[in-house]
């Protein structure tokens, strides 16, 4: 039989949301390439989605419902019916609810899909059973609460738009791992004659494409940007025009904070050399069209949305957001072009719930009470790795007392502590709709090959329970299909002018964002660098959480080439590419406590002890210690990861994670405890 083709899309949380070409033989996906059709991605994906299909049809997929046989987190368990399953499910949860009420049951998802349907599927159900809410803010909430409160809900410019930049500042993002589209447009920038700087806490897998590579104290890039903004200043080189037509505040910040900054000062804050800060300032400040492209990593600090802000701040004093070259680039929070009450349906909540942000998670499965956390149901999220304080989450998922459901696609290191796994269908398995935030593309994809094994989508197991639980509301019947269409025929204006056909037929289309320059969607019209609206009416230099921890390195815990979070460590010719979980030092540091390349090392703080090997390298510098990557326990040299060392505590705004702001020591050898 001839192979048949198929759209697709990347399903992943990556901002690039690359458009996919499926080859199907026998129900089976036997290629998968990139579709030159997409107007963004144009072909090309990155090594993880390249052979997408050994993921699909993964030997180590999860094939039936199991149950636990065994202890807890002890991999002992025994195939069920989907009945069966689903009944256990609603046996226990009534008994939860007659005893402690339905808030002792909290849901727990993130992004293993960021299609829009199978991504919220459980908001419904859990609204309507009455259970705990998820506040879904391990990402980047701070990110956006920050640069929202100077630039309200102004749309980001297309993502292509610095191309025409001859200056691009890559702050905080390693985007040759996390958005390697991108660097489509700063390659032509490059080659029209632009200079590239990248800001950053270790020169990564980005740094060989810039020009300059600018190594800061991480938590500290606020005074950085306050920095460069006092010798904007004492310089000249200001756009007084804009600043007095488009900006509210700037003789405030002015007056008030910068002559705090001067560059001496911010060295010693930064750890960044005064020439190095006056060539930054000089570069930005001169340049036709300078391209601010901020990361996510730089916001996950104690400090991240007040480090956002003073960079959104600086496109503002040079006038750079009236420019074709587009300013900065943030997201494109394209979420809003959508009815999400549609699926989320907070109309169904029975009356007020608490809510538990998801970065706590260690703290709700062993600290919150009245009611305890008594059922966690997990899908498409792998907490025990990825969330902070992996040593909280696990002794948490070991309750005896606690009844966990984890819906997923392979045995994780969270589904090893269920009571009950559920599988789930891969994206080629069933129907969504996509966005992206890096983007302004939408693609609809349909199921190609059919559910490996038993496997059903987030929606269809949600369907299942709402008629195990007895919830007759029609949203329940409706498919996926049926959610798609409701999400589409809504009118909004970013979907005006959309190739509906085009779309239907699953090809990539562009949302219109309605941008137009100099319109400035805040409160007051204007880029807001004063916003009174917040405690903190202006911006400034707030340190990190981590600025008094006495441990001498700060543990920077970054996004891996090969892998995302903690999705693709199942596919073994990525993790032969990853090598082995490495801790990397400067020469000095290692050094200085007697380790080599190769050695085994543990980072240790006070939350816990790591086993890494250890990897000397120049490319981090002194006082930082990197660790790339969220892998699974059972491919890690100890029985701990990354997350065993950082903290549950929360940003500035936005209840945000913190996974960049802890600091560590290392030693040689194996860990003593666990
Ligand atoms: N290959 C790959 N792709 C991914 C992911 C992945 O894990 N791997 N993750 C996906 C997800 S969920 C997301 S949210 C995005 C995230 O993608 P990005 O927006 O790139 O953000 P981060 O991955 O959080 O961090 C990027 C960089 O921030 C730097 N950094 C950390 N602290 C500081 C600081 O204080 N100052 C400065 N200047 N830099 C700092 C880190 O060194 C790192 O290089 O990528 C997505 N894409
Ligand atoms: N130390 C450290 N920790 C981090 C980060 C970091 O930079 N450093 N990054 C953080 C960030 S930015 C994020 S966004 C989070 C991400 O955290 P998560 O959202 O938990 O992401 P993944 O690790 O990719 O795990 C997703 C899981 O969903 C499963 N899955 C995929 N598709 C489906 C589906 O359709 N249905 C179901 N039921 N399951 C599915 C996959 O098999 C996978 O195991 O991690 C955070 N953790
Ligand atoms: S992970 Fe990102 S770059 Fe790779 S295929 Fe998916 S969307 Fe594209
Ligand atoms: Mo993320």
């Amino acid at each position: 039989m001839a192979a048949t083709s198929h759209r697709s899309v990347c399903p992943y949380d990556c901002p690039d949301a690359c458009g996919l070409v499926v080859q199907v033989e026998h129900g089976r996906a036997v290629a998968v390439t990139g579709d030159p059709e997409h107007p963004f991605t144009r072909g090309a994906l990155c090594p993880k989605m390249n052979r997408y299909q050994d993921t699909v049809h993964h030997p180590e997929r999860l094939m039936t419902p199991l149950r636990r046989t065994g202890p807890k987190g002890t991999g002992a368990f025994a195939p069920v019916s989907w009945e069966e399953a689903t009944a256990e499910i609603a046996e226990r949860w009534r008994g939860i609810i007659a005893r402690h009420g339905a808030e002792a049951i909290l849901p727990y998802s993130y992004a293993g899909t960021m299609g829009l349907v199978q991504r919220n599927a459980g908001h419904a159900f859990f609204q309507r059973l009455g259970a705990s809410r998820l506040d879904r803010t391990i990402c980047s909430p701070a990110k956006d609460a920050g640069w929202s409160l100077v630039m309200g809900k102004t749309p980001a410019p297309h993502p292509d738009a610095c191309a025409a930049s001859d200056l691009i500042l890559l702050w905080g993002i390693n985007a040759a791992a996390t958005n390697v589209h991108g660097l489509h447009a700063v390659r032509e920038a490059k080659r029209k004659g632009a200079q590239v700087w990248l800001v950053d806490t270790y020169a990564h897998a980005t740094a060989p494409l810039c020009d300059r590579v600018v190594l800061v104290k991480p938590g500290t890039d606020g005074a950085l940007a306050l920095g460069i903004l006092h010798l904007l200043d004492r310089l000249g080189l200001c756009d007084e025009v804009f600043l007095a037509a488009h900006v509210q505040g700037a003789a405030e910040l002015r007056t008030r904070i910068l002559p705090d900054y001067p560059p001496e000062r911010v060295e010693v804050i930064t750890g960044v050399p005064t020439e190095t800060i006056r060539a930054l300032a000089e570069a930005y400040g001169r340049a036709r069209d300078p391209h601010l492209r901020p990361g996510n990593g730089l916001s996950r600090y104690g400090n991240g949305a007040m480090t956002l802000r003073t960079l959104a701040c600086l496109p503002a004093f040079v006038g750079a957001y009236a420019k074709p070259g587009g300013g900065a680039f943030a997201s494109t929070s394209t979420g809003q072009a959508f009815p999400m009450q549609r699926i989320t349906r907070e109309d169904l909540l029975p009356g007020p719930v608490r809510t538990v942000n998801m970065n706590r998670l260690g703290w709700a499965l062993t600290e919150l009470s009245d009611p305890p956390v008594a059922s966690l149901y997990v899908y498409h999220s792998n907490p025990a790795a990825v969330a902070p304080d992996q040593n909280a989450v696990l002794r948490g998922l070991a309750r005896e007392d606690l009844f966990t459901v984890v819906h997923e696609r392979f045995l994780t290191d969270t589904a090893l502590w269920a009571d009950l796994v559920l599988p789930a269908t891969s994206s080629l398995e069933h129907a969504d709709l996509y966005r992206s935030y890096g983007t302004y593309c939408i693609q609809r994809a349909k199921a190609v090959v059919p559910p490996v094994g038993q496997s059903r989508s987030n929606w269809e197991v949600f369907q299942g329970l709402a008629r195990a639980m007895g919830f007759t509301d029609p949203v329940f019947a409706q498919s996926a299909d049926d959610l798609i269409e409701a999400l589409l025929t809504e009118p909004h204006p970013w979907r005006e002018g959309v190739d509906r056909a085009r779309l239907a037929a699953g090809f990539a289309v562009e949302l219109d964002p309605k941008r137009e320059a100099l319109r400035f969607e805040t409160p007051s019209g204007k880029v807001e660098v004063l916003n009174s609206r917040d405690p903190e009416p202006l911006p400034r230099y707030l340190p990190p959480h981590s600025a008094g921890d006495p441990h001498p390195l700060q543990l920077v815990t970054a996004p891996a080439v090969q892998a995302l979070n903690s999705t693709f460590h199942e596919r073994e010719a990525l993790r032969r590419r990853m090598g082995t979980m490495a801790l990397q030092l400067n020469p000095a540091e290692a050094a200085a406590r007697g380790l080599t390349e190769g050695d085994p090392v543990t980072a240790f703080n006070g939350l816990g002890e790591v086993a890494f090997t250890l990897k000397v390298t120049d490319k981090v510098p002194l006082g930082v210690a990197v660790a790339e990557g969220v892998w699974w326990r059972r491919f890690a040299p100890g029985n701990r990861t990354v997350n065993a060392l950082t903290s549950q505590r929360l940003t500035d705004r936005g209840g945000g994670s913190t996974f960049y702001d802890n600091r560590v020591d290392v030693r040689a050898g194996e860990p003593v405890t666990p």
